[in-house]
């Protein structure tokens, strides 16, 4: 059993002003269906096949490009799309909130923090927002594909939020105003969903 594109849980124009259509259909369509294809081709055949591919991030043989970029772009996009909705933006309630507070000091300071490693990461990447077992939280970024799942990157905690700011996921509307796509985010970000990531692997 190969790994499947994920159903987008909105139409391509739900998040609108914030992220456009055109900018979602590529995104989606081409660049997460190109990772998932060259995922599935660097898996099969191999013992790799049938797992799931968190473990396949855990396990990674970092030296091995093809299976580090496709499976990391592969569950990258995946957490991207669900952590985004049209009914979003707000902030976060209940535990999540409060571990967010308790590192960040309050709402603001996460965005800062969060807002600061996602325009300074270098050239291509993610910012993160994870969570360690026992339920601390902590931002980090990291290069090109890469998570926090695979040996020695980032933080090492469990990704719950990720922001992507490869020039793919902004260029068509923003141009070269990163910051500018960083605060729109803030808007269609799905807090329920990031509490239950939070929830799941604390
Ligand atoms: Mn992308």
């Amino acid at each position: 059993m190969s790994f499947q594109l994920p159903n987008l849980p909105y139409a391509y124009d739900a998040l609108e002003p914030h992220i456009d259509a055109r900018t979602m259909e590529i995104h989606y369509t081409k660049h997460h269906n190109g990772y998932l294809t060259k995922l599935n081709a660097a898996i099969e055949g191999t013992d790799l096949a049938g797992k799931s591919i968190e473990a396949i991030l855990k396990g990674m043989d970092m030296n091995n490009a093809a299976l580090r970029n496709n499976g990391g772009g592969y569950y990258n996009h995946c957490l991207f799309w669900e952590a985004m909705s049209p009914k979003g933006g707000g902030e976060p309630a209940g535990d999540l909130a409060a571990a967010i507070s308790g590192k960040f000091g309050s709402f603001a300071g996460f965005r800062d923090a969060f807002s600061n490693a996602a325009a300074s990461r270098f050239g291509s990447g993610w910012a993160w927002l994870c969570v360690h077992p026992g339920g601390k939280v902590e931002i980090c970024s990291t290069a090109n594909q890469d998570n926090t799942l695979m040996p020695g990157i980032g933080c090492g905690g469990h990704p719950i939020l990720g922001l992507d700011v490869w020039e793919h996921a902004y260029y068509l509307h923003y141009q070269n105003r990163r910051p500018d796509y960083i605060d729109a985010f803030y808007n269609v970000i799905n807090w329920g969903q990031v509490a239950a990531e939070y929830e799941a692997h604390k």
